[in-house]
This record gives C-alpha cells, sequence and structure tokens, in this order.
C-alpha cells in the first residue's frame, strides 16, 4: 500500500503529542516576539539616539552630526555582511566596529567625547561615514 505523506510544519508532529500544552507554548512565544520588536522600534525614537541603515552597500545618512552622550544605531539592510569600522581604511583607531552580518543586524556605540568620527565597512571600503559629536 502506498504510503502518502503529507507536509506538515515541524511543529506540529510534538503539538499532537504534547496537545494543548504545545500551543499555548507557541501563543506565548508569539506574544512575546512582538512585545520584543514593538521594544525595538520605539528605541529608534527619542533625543540621544539616532540611526543609520546600511543598504544598497551605502551608510543612510553618511554624516550625521549629534550632541555629547548620543547612541548611534547602525543596522544592516543588506543581505552581505558588512562592518562597521571605526578609523579610515588608512587609519583604524579601533574606538568601535563591529561585523553586521546580514539583514537585521544592528550595532550601537554612544559617543560621549566632542570630535570627528570616521567610519567605513572592511569589506567594501568605499562605503565610509561620519559623525560630528559636538559638545
Ligand atoms: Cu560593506
Amino acid at each position: 500500500m502506498k504510503r502518502v505523506r503529507h507536509w506538515l510544519p515541524w511543529w506540529v508532529a510534538p503539538c499532537k503529542a504534547l496537545g494543548l500544552a504545545c500551543l499555548s507554548a507557541l501563543v506565548l512565544v508569539s506574544v512575546v516576539g512582538y512585545s520584543v520588536s514593538a521594544e525595538r522600534t520605539s528605541e529608534g525614537v527619542g533625543a540621544n539616539q539616532t540611526a543609520v541603515t546600511i543598504k544598497t552597500f551605502q551608510f543612510n545618512p553618511n554624516r550625521l552630526e549629534v550632541r555629547t552622550g548620543t547612541k548611534v544605531t547602525w543596522t544592516n539592510q543588506d543581505e552581505v555582511l558588512h562592518t562597521v569600522t571605526s578609523g579610515t581604511p588608512e587609519t583604524r583607531d579601533g574606538r568601535f566596529g563591529s561585523p553586521l552580518d546580514g539583514k537585521g543586524a544592528a550595532t550601537s556605540v554612544t559617543l560621549t567625547e566632542p570630535g570627528t568620527y570616521p567610519y567605513f565597512c572592511e569589506r567594501h571600503q568605499s562605503m565610509q561615514g561620519e559623525i560630528r559629536v559636538q559638545q
């Protein structure tokens, strides 16, 4: 006799075994997932925070002027790995930096000293940006 295999989501089999407990766990996960993403959205709002988007191999905006104490967050919207690396390709200064491996990856730095902070992407060195921090 031929056995027909129906396609089922991966979580159905354990759910059949565990019944309602599993269902409520799924509901809980969706609720928690929702509140986490809501929190993430509101984080971008505020006087001492600003956001830079990395999209189509560009930092946007690539020039920022902020006050001391501002938290700058970079979020990668490309599918490829970019980095936010402090300094210039010739002179890396190690003040901040992080690889952003694919879409949704983010990194933040809070700049507490006035000054000019250039940065770039290690993998695509034509990608450059600058933050000016004023008192
Ligand atoms: Cu890059």
